[in-house]
């Protein structure tokens, strides 16, 4: 259903014209609203031009937004390491990796901007501090084993995350997780296969690997929200099928296939109290530190401020970029007015 403009009818009264657009507004509302209530019963998709609810696109542009945030910020801890990599082949993987992080930020602010929020608006909230994005990215990557952690469990953990997502009722969000999960998956295995060469290496490179596993741990599980009885958002985007799952339910679904992966790594989890529910037949981790999931997302991780800075110097090395970017289009666009006029 495309989206409708009001329009006057001229030579008729104001007051009678006004009153006749907010009745025809009224019943686009109550149309538009019938038609997103059957979208969402029979499980199907909203697209950018079809009638939403305020709360929806709102609700959507946080997280779309969040998420794209989430990609370009999370370029910083393995980027850092592109040069320190081992050897040439773990560069040209690892700069491959960093450059799809950027993409899929990129497919992500095209979604959103398909909501109405213009691009440059959502990179300046990011960089005045305004935005969020993952928690995970505020803690450092201090060791090459970091690179392999990071693939196995963030990428892991976002799979987990994702692949629900592809079934988001937004068209233009569930499509770009197709794209973004296909890659997500080659960067978990790029990880996984890190620290299986470390974990079967020397007893030093071994430590390296079982020490970068102790450090993401904790936040990767984080990644997923905060627990559902603490998740103001979760209760209403799972009613939008924006959402499938519970953070939760994801969560502990991302321990179980930890669990079977550690023992290929002959690693293990830092966690005590992990164990196997007999009764759901699910896997379930023991306490995490919720104060300092709230510390991270009010700004105080080891590496926000990092973060910020690096994102804001990188957009001001940019702007000759997307000036040049811009004198272009005048010039394309000057050279077809001109074609067109001399036709
Ligand atoms: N970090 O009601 P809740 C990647 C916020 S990048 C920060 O449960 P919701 C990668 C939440 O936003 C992939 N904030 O919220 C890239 C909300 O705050 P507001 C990143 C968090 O939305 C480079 C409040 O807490 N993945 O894979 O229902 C290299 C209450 O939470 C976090 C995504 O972005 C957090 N961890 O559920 C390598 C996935 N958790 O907005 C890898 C897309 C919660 O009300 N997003 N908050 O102020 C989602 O699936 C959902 O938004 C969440 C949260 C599950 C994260």
């Amino acid at each position: 259903m495309a989206a409708q403009t009001l329009q006057s009818v001229p030579g008729e009264p104001t007051s009678a014209r006004h009153e006749q657009s907010l009745e025809d507004a009224a019943r686009r509302d109550a149309e538009g609203q019938a038609y997103f209530d059957k979208v969402m019963a029979d499980d199907s998709r909203i697209e950018p031009r079809d009638w939403m609810p305020p709360a929806y696109r709102k609700t959507l542009l946080r997280q779309i937004s969040q998420h794209a945030h989430s990609e370009i910020i999370g370029m910083q801890p393995e980027a850092n390491w592109i040069s320190r990599a081992p050897s040439l082949k773990r560069k040209a993987i690892l700069m491959a990796k960093v450059q799809d992080e950027a993409g899929h930020g990129l497919y992500l602010y095209s979604a959103a901007e398909t909501l109405g929020q213009p691009r440059d608006q959502m990179m300046q909230d990011l960089m005045d501090g305004k935005a969020k994005y993952s928690s995970i990215f505020n803690y450092p990557a201090r060791t090459w084993a970091d690179m392999g952690a990071i693939g196995w469990m963030v990428d892991g953990a976002a799979i987990a995350n994702q692949v629900p997502l592809c079934r988001a009722s937004f068209g233009p969000y569930g499509r770009a997780m197709v794209r973004v999960c296909k890659e997500e998956s080659f960067h978990q295995r790029q990880g996984f296969e890190i620290l299986l060469e470390l974990s079967h290496g020397t007893p030093e490179q071994k430590q390296m690997a079982q020490d970068a596993v102790n450090r993401w741990y904790a936040p990767a599980l984080m990644m997923f929200g905060p627990p559902d009885d603490d998740s103001p958002n979760s209760k209403q985007s799972m009613a939008w099928n924006i959402k499938r799952f519970s953070n939760d339910e994801l969560r502990n679904r991302f321990v179980g296939m930890m669990m079977e992966q550690v023992k290929v790594l002959e690693l293990t989890l830092p966690d005590k109290d992990i164990r196997f529910n007999e009764d759901t037949k699910k896997w379930e981790h023991g306490p995490l530190d919720w104060d300092e999931f709230h510390e991270v997302l009010a700004g105080r991780g080891p590496c926000n401020a990092q973060r910020l800075e690096r994102r804001r110097e990188a957009h001001h090395n940019g702007t000759w970029v997307r000036e040049a970017a811009a004198a272009y289009a005048e010039k394309q666009s000057r050279k077809q007015a001109e074609k067109e006029s001399a036709a």
